[in-house]
């Protein structure tokens, strides 16, 4: 069983019905697909992975070799203190990216390069927003909208790049490259190594690999489409493994909802189920929550906030 590859310039062409269909069930079966001649050239991705390995080398590499994981790993080997903290520890590298916080200067190429590849996910992000409004038949711009948070000037989505490594772990038996969890948000857009493995999903009961498939784009869903859809698209449970050899690269983007925007179950979702089964949120509140609780289920934080 893999994820499904979805071939999204077939929507230009008469294969247009089936490739709506198979984004729908990735959607409602999968909450993880990956998207080929989703339009982002070859020549850009392959900048975004020069110059990220890059600032890697230059401006993380060593600092990760002082990081809290690395530190309690050898405590851990040396015996000076028991396995038990290295359950909650994350075997990862990580900055994130918005267009108001500070970026990393090196390589000189980095910033330039990475605000053209933002401006170009934001896109791909709202195209794949308006493809799933039309599966649903909601009206058009419904979930932009509400990802915004309106159509006023003040108007954004929170939209982040999270660019992590995950380097080689010399006890990947006991220590995960990232926890298992849901997002939060709303679509994700995550580019990938394609060559190192690591992030699986869990789906009927096992863990399955979100194989590497050169430039391709996965697309998931967090929470918040999860409410919007009233339960019909679904955020799904996942995580990255540590690995002996390799470091994983991987650059998640988000497109999140404003933090003051309110999400909700459309009406149109509750009326075809008869019952509203997922809160209503300011993004901002469930993000409170969510902090101090990423590593647990979903479904009891959807619960505590029915009944707030
Ligand atoms: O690194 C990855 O492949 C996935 C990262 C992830 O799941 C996250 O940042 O939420
Ligand atoms: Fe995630």
């Amino acid at each position: 069983m893999a994820i499904p590859v979805i071939d999204f310039s077939k929507l230009d062409s008469n294969e247009r019905p089936e490739t709506m269909a198979r984004i729908a069930n990735g959607c409602e079966e999968w909450g993880f697909f990956q998207l080929v001649n989703h339009g982002i050239t070859v020549e850009l991705l392959e900048r975004v992975k020069k110059v990220v390995s890059q600032c890697y080398k230059v401006e993380r590499e060593e600092g990760f070799k002082e990081s809290v994981p690395v530190q309690l790993l050898n405590e851990v080997m040396e015996g000076k203190v028991g396995r038990e903290g290295l359950d909650n520890l994350d075997w990862e590298d990580v900055f994130v990216l918005q267009d108001d916080n500070e970026w990393p200067s090196q390589p000189k190429e980095f910033k330039e390069t990475m605000m053209e590849y933002r401006r170009e996910l934001k896109k791909l992000a709202e195209k794949v927003a308006e493809i799933m409004d039309e599966n649903l038949s909601l009206e058009k711009g419904y979930i932009n909208r509400a990802i915004r948070g309106g159509d006023g000037p003040d108007d954004h989505p929170f939209f982040g790049t999270k660019v992590s490594h995950y380097p080689p772990c010399p006890r990947p038996d006991i220590v995960s490259g990232l926890r298992a969890h849901n997002d939060a948000g709303g679509i994700i857009l995550l580019f990938q190594d394609d060559k190192v493995n690591g992030l699986q999903i869990f789906k009927d009961g096992d863990w399955i690999d979100v194989q590497p498939v050169a430039n391709a784009i996965v697309i998931n869903l967090g929470d918040q489409i999860e409410i919007l859809t009233n339960g019909r698209y679904k955020s799904v449970w996942h995580r990255v493994l540590a690995t002996e050899t390799g470091n994983r690269k991987s650059i998640a983007t988000f497109y999140n909802p404003s933090l003051k925007a309110t999400i909700a179950p459309a009406p149109e979702l509750i009326e075809q189920t008869d019952a509203q089964s997922y809160p209503k949120v300011i993004f901002g509140d469930y993000m409170a929550l969510y902090a101090k609780q990423k590593f647990q289920p979903k479904e009891p934080r959807f619960q505590a906030l029915m009944s707030m």
